[in-house]
């Protein structure tokens, strides 16, 4: 990692910069903020952008912080891998025992890995990332991989947000943010990978264009009728399930597995490698609870940008 902050460091001292999250700067890179000495951070994105080559079969799921980006990391390699661990009502698979986030690896972290995470050239190989789509590495869009987009409330996503935050900056004894504080940096567009709407805008256009190369999805409706979303995704990402899989409850099977409260009970203890503590993943795991930390008048200015900003896309919340 030192060996890639060196060689952007340069370009990086160039960049608009403002208070960070979690670390003590964001930068601007390509219309969009980022940390920087950190492995997800403008020094990853560029790395990548340089190095970095896809393969066609590749698949991507792509978040904002705070989207849901745990729970669809499970489901996808539930989904992906769900003949590998089919026996024993799945009670040896990966899922029960790790974190989500060493299931299915970050596309950021492929730059500081001494190997990459998929080494059989065959493989479908299934990455996360959150970079924006109009920063991600060329070849990706170049050989038309799938993409698999969610995206959340942003009322939800800031109230998210301010908690992991906080909860990593009491790990790393530093000064809270106050909610009004956390407010104030979201609204101006001002988070990881932000701002929210041109992030989702981003996306959202891609799926239009190639709808059969981008599954565009939201956190509400994949709790609001779960089942048939994850029936969706498994076709669009190439593993339908069966009539006999379906008749064998392995859809209601999944859903369990992946759910907040096996994942939260399974991420009690422990730290993922960078340091951060699994259950700082896990949550509430609900919709709308933006209602117990927003004021009205918040809400209305975040509304108000929304509208704005995503009056044309037909999403709804
Ligand atoms: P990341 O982008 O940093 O990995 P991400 O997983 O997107 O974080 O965000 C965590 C949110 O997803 C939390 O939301 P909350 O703060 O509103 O509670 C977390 O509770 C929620 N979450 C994690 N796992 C699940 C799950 N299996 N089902 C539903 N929500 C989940």
């Amino acid at each position: 990692m030192a060996s890639i902050f060196e060689t952007y460091k340069d370009k990086i001292a160039t960049l608009p910069k403002e208070r960070g999250w979690i670390t003590k700067d964001h930068y601007m890179y390509q219309g969009f903020w980022h940390q920087s000495r950190h492995v997800i951070s403008v020094e990853s994105t560029m790395a990548l952008q340089d190095t970095f080559k896809a393969r066609p079969t590749d698949i991507y799921m792509v978040t904002l912080p705070k989207a849901g980006t745990t729970w669809l990391k499970a489901l996808m390699f539930a989904l992906v891998n769900r003949t590998r661990y089919k026996n024993d009502g799945l009670s040896t698979h990966p899922l029960l025992v790790s974190n989500p986030h060493n299931c299915l690896p970050q596309l950021e972290m492929e730059v500081v890995r001494n190997t990459p995470s998929y080494v059989d050239p065959h493989s479908t190989r299934l990455f996360s990332t959150h970079i924006p789509v109009t920063s991600l590495p060329q070849s990706i869009l170049d050989h038309g991989c799938r993409i698999v987009y969610m995206c959340r409330n942003p009322k939800d996503v800031l109230v998210s947000l301010f908690h992991f935050a906080n909860k990593l900056r009491r790990h790393n004894s530093s000064d809270l943010l106050t909610f009004e504080e956390a407010f104030k940096m979201f609204s101006k567009g001002m988070m990881v990978n932000g701002p929210y709407w041109d992030h989702v805008k981003g996306y959202h256009k891609v799926s239009l264009e190639h709808p059969e190369n981008v599954f565009f999805l939201t956190y509400e409706d994949l709790t609001v009728d779960t089942m048939n979303n994850v029936k969706r995704l498994a076709k669009f990402l190439g593993y339908p399930f069966t009539k006999e899989e379906e008749a064998e409850g392995v859809v209601q099977e999944i859903v369990r597995l992946c759910s907040f409260e096996n994942l939260s009970e399974v991420n009690k203890h422990g730290d993922l490698r960078e340091g951060i503590p699994n259950d700082a993943f896990f949550r509430k795991g609900k919709i709308r609870d933006w209602t117990n930390h927003l004021t009205d008048e918040m809400s209305t200015i975040l509304d108000e940008i929304t509208k704005e900003k995503l009056h044309d896309l037909n999403i709804s919340f």
